[in-house]
């Protein structure tokens, strides 16, 4: 074949391959693939209704983002940390954490805690540090992004459902609902239930023993203050699920009968349809979590409480640790390696006794661990408060001085007799935890008798920036530094 030599006018059909990029075309690509380098850590909150979600990642990513004490977070220590803001949410399908409306509440005059959530939320915060090792530094691989993922415990819990028949999960459920605390509040669905199988009309029983029973557990809720983790979670947050057949089933002891196998047909679907994805979708995603446990309350509320609450800690432990045979271990991939279980509201007792409300979590957490088969990632017990309300305090007795906290009760707390308005301040002794947290666990009631400050409301600190004042008000905490430290301190290296 001759060479086609060309002639003029013709038209070259590609331009030249090679191309000089312009600076600012190296610049992007640069920045992309920074960008594309720069790791994500997941972290998941939970915890059962008013432990402290929402106030604890309203603390945390104010506290990074002014640049707040945070002495025990050891980058921030070492001087690393250089800023932190918040980037877009990066999954479209889940909601955005609404840091600023719960700040609002915060900082409002005179300052509000944010109002209850219930459903999952998600923040991207992107921090900016000086690496220690060399390598990236001179590389620029100096950003982390932290997504922070909120979700209901409820919903952790939810998760032992997988390895439940339908015929075990109603065994368990009937033998919570008669407890002694539960069996009037249960008494007219089990009362419904023992005849629902007579029922001609499956999907009427279905529906109507499916309303009996979420009112159960709605009552027990209240009564319990969300300790008491019944399943399913989804009944009492349903979501978008309001009205579906997914939540239209409870629990029935084995019968062949028709409305026993539609509720049958309905718990596995709630499993495959509602607690397969959630874990799919959000919980395998995780790199740590963080667990707030209201302890105090549960103290204060006496040892049903305490049960209760042991019981829902197992539920959220077998989540972490599955068993060799369950589902969960088949899909199981390990990622989440560090799990921090964080008591909250740690401002309500005195400084003495914080490493003993750690201690009594630990002891909490080793009881329900041991009911929970083989080992998982790495677990840390801690006490905190994300927003310290109250402030040390000491008080004289005679020769005796009480270590005592101080704060302002919100509006309409009682505290010995005195009625409070909201604007004064009150000294409380709040009283020690025992120095065995056993004795505090096997005589809950007795433990915090008579300390008034576990039942009392406090309200937050003032967070508005003072008039004229160049720098924001800081965050007060207790402890937030050093689980900051362990759940992400190893991802700035
Ligand atoms: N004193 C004190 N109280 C706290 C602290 N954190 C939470 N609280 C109290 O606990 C309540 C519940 O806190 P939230 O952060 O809203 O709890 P949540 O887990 O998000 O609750 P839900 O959204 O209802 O599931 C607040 O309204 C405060 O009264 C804290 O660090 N100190
Ligand atoms: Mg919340």
């Amino acid at each position: 074949m001759s060479a086609y030599v060309g002639e003029p006018g013709d038209v070259p059909l590609s331009r030249p391959t090679f191309e000089i990029l312009s600076r600012a075309q190296l610049r992007t690509a640069g920045q992309s693939l920074k960008e594309a380098l720069t790791p994500t850590v997941r972290l998941g909150v939970t915890g059962l209704s008013r432990a402290g979600k929402t106030v604890f990642i309203t603390a945390l990513v104010r506290n990074l983002m002014i640049g707040g004490r945070l002495p025990f977070f050891t980058p921030e220590a070492e001087g690393r940390v250089r800023d932190c803001n918040l980037e877009p949410q990066p999954d479209d399908a889940i909601p955005r954490f609404d840091y600023e409306a719960h700040l609002a509440s915060l900082a409002a005059d005179p300052p509000e805690w944010p109002d209850s959530t219930r459903r999952i939320s998600e923040l991207r915060l992107s921090l900016a540090f000086r690496p220690r090792d060399i390598v990236r530094r001179t590389l620029g691989l100096d950003r982390l992004h932290i997504d922070i993922v909120d979700y209901p415990g409820e919903w952790l819990i939810d998760l032992a459902l997988l390895d439940q028949s339908y015929t075990t999960w109603s065994a368990d459920a009937l033998r919570k609902a008669e407890a002694r605390h539960r069996a009037s509040l249960s008494a007219e669905w089990r009362a419904f239930a023992g005849n629902a199988a007579a029922q001609a009309d499956a999907e009427q029983a279905a529906i109507e023993g499916a309303r009996k029973f979420t009112a159960y557990l709605a009552a027990a809720k209240a009564s319990e203050h969300g300790v008491g983790a019944l399943t399913p979670g989804r009944f009492l947050m349903p979501g978008d699920l309001a009205g579906s057949p997914l939540l239209t089933f409870f629990p029935l002891l084995a019968e062949d009968t028709a409305l026993h196998r539609l509720l049958e047909k309905r718990f596995e679907s709630y499993k495959r349809e509602v607690v397969k994805p959630f874990f799919r979708n959000h919980f395998l995603k995780l790199d740590r979590q963080v667990v707030l446990v209201d302890v105090l309350g549960a103290l204060s509320r006496g040892p049903e409480s305490v049960t209760d609450l042991e019981e829902a800690l197992t539920g959220v432990l077998a989540a972490f640790r599955p068993g060799t045979n369950s589902w969960l271990s088949n899909l199981y991939t390990r990622r989440i390696d560090r799990v921090l279980f964080a008591a909250t509201k740690a401002d309500h007792v005195s400084r003495a006794s914080h490493d003993r409300l750690e201690a009594i979590l630990m002891a909490l957490t080793e009881r329900a661990a041991r009911r929970v088969t083989s080992a998982g990632g790495d677990v840390r017990v801690m006490a905190l408060a994300a927003l310290r309300a109250t402030r040390e305090a000491e008080v004289r007795r005679g020769t005796e001085t009480l270590p005592c906290i101080a704060g302002i009760p919100m509006p309409g707390e009682v505290v010995a007799g005195k009625s409070f308005d909201g604007k004064r301040e009150a000294v409380i002794f709040p009283g020690d935890l025992p120095a065995d947290p056993n004795d505090a666990l096997a005589h809950p009631g007795q433990t915090m008798t008579g300390t008034a400050a576990t039942f009392v409301r406090f309200r937050p600190p003032r967070l508005a920036t003072p008039i004229g004042a160049h720098e924001p008000a800081p965050t007060p905490h207790i402890r937030l530094d050093r689980a900051l430290d362990y759940l992400i301190g190893d991802w700035l290296p």
